[in-house]
């Protein structure tokens, strides 16, 4: 007999042990094909308790990437230095597409072609090899699922298959409930706030049955914010409330802390202006500088809702940051902030671990030289 897998999360459906991946209690075998952990996460919300652990999921993606023909690499929008680059290794000499995901969490008034062209300059000058197309797509408003799949038609001959890949909570599932949906499936991959939320490989045809999509559960390589929390933290960076933005003017020796992950102090001699892009739902305090670092490893009642799971892990690492006009600092799994006037100057307190990256200002007006 072959294994029945969960239509859910790629988990194979197994009623012995309660704890592990693709649980299902007899009596409900066979009038349900969803295990309990995505009842659980699609009718209540629950995070569920299964995780698999980082060699678990490698193992899961690279099959994919042996079974796999085409590579279809999501990163998220609204964080690219946390989702993208870490691909350009693995996609060495295959062919490969990227769907730049989330893109309905950009400002309305910034025309597409320019984060496209902008998007193109930022995998030239990180991919060696560069991608079949790079399409902008929402997994949660079907924007560009239509050009994604024309793309990978023209990339990927009939019968073969088509691997989903990217880093957890890009929006991969989601891209496939899109997919689905407009081919009237009753079958649904679960989706949640919640990283690691696919456990398994899943087979969904597309094209009218020319080729198979595979889902695939998110890598959490560690250098992005989320990695480093709880699930129920993580899913606070989720930016379902949207992407917030805010034009900050901060006098010298004066900063503001992002929520409980992030300080930023000016550290020069005339007033710093900055644009902060982060999640809806994260909330901002104005300080005195040198409050900063105390604050955020202390945790005054204010700033910390004290999560007990992540926040004695995290430590603080400081550093000194020189930010040109029209660029931006990304802190990966968080958002960026983008300095705007001048030259600016600050000293920075970030969770031990997290990637940073300054790149062009991805949004508005740049640098043209
Ligand atoms: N704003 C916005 N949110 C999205 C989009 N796509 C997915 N999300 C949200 O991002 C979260 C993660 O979505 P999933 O589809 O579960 O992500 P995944 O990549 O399959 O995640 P794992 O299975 O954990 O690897 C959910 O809260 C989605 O609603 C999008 O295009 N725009
Ligand atoms: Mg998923
Ligand atoms: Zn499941
Ligand atoms: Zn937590």
């Amino acid at each position: 007999m072959t294994a029945e897998y969960c239509r859910g999360c790629g988990s194979v459906l197994q009623s012995a042990d309660p704890e592990g991946p693709g649980f299902i209690p007899e009596t409900v075998r066979g009038k349900n094909s969803i295990c309990q952990r995505c009842y659980q996460m699609i009718h209540y919300g629950k995070s569920g308790k299964v995780r698999l652990n980082p060699e678990q999921i490698e193992q899961k993606v690279f099959e994919a990437i042996r079974l796999s023909q085409t590579l279809v690499i999501v990163a998220d929008f609204s964080d690219l230095t946390g989702t993208l680059p870490v691909w350009s290794g693995m996609v060495a000499g295959r062919t490969y597409l990227i769907a730049v995901n989330k893109i309905d969490l950009a400002p309305k008034r910034t025309p597409k072609t320019e984060l496209l062209d902008y998007l193109k300059k930022y995998v030239a000058d990180r991919f060696q090899q560069q991608p079949a197309a790079l399409v902008l797509t929402s997994g949660v408003k079907g924007y560009g699922v239509t050009t994604l799949l024309s793309e990978i038609k023209k990339a990927t001959p009939a019968g073969a298959r088509i691997g989903l890949l990217g880093m957890t909570n890009v929006g991969k599932s989601s891209l496939i409930k899109q997919i689905t949906a407009a081919g009237n499936s009753k079958r649904q991959p679960t989706v949640s706030k919640f990283p690691g939320t696919t456990l398994g490989l899943s087979n969904w045809d597309i094209l009218k049955g020319r080729n198979t999509l595979i889902d695939t559960p998110g890598l959490a390589p560690g250098d992005r914010l989320g990695d480093l929390l709880c699930p129920e933290c993580a899913g606070r960076l989720v930016s379902a409330a949207g992407l917030s933005h805010k034009l900050w003017g901060i006098k010298p020796g004066k900063g503001i802390i992002i929520d409980r992950y992030l300080g930023i102090a000016n550290a020069g001699d005339s007033e710093a202006v900055l644009l902060s892009f982060v999640p809806g739902r994260l909330e901002f305090h104005r300080t005195a500088g040198v409050k900063i670092s105390d604050y955020l490893a202390k945790g005054p009642p204010w700033l910390v809702k004290d999560c007990p799971q992540c926040s004695p892990k995290l430590s603080w690492q400081e550093e000194q940051i020189r930010l040109k006009p029209n660029t931006d600092l990304a802190i990966a799994g968080l958002g960026w902030v983008s300095a705007r006037v001048s030259e600016t100057e600050f000293k920075l307190w970030y969770p031990k671990g997290v990637r940073l990256e300054i790149r062009p200002a991805l949004i508005g007006k740049r640098d043209q030289t």
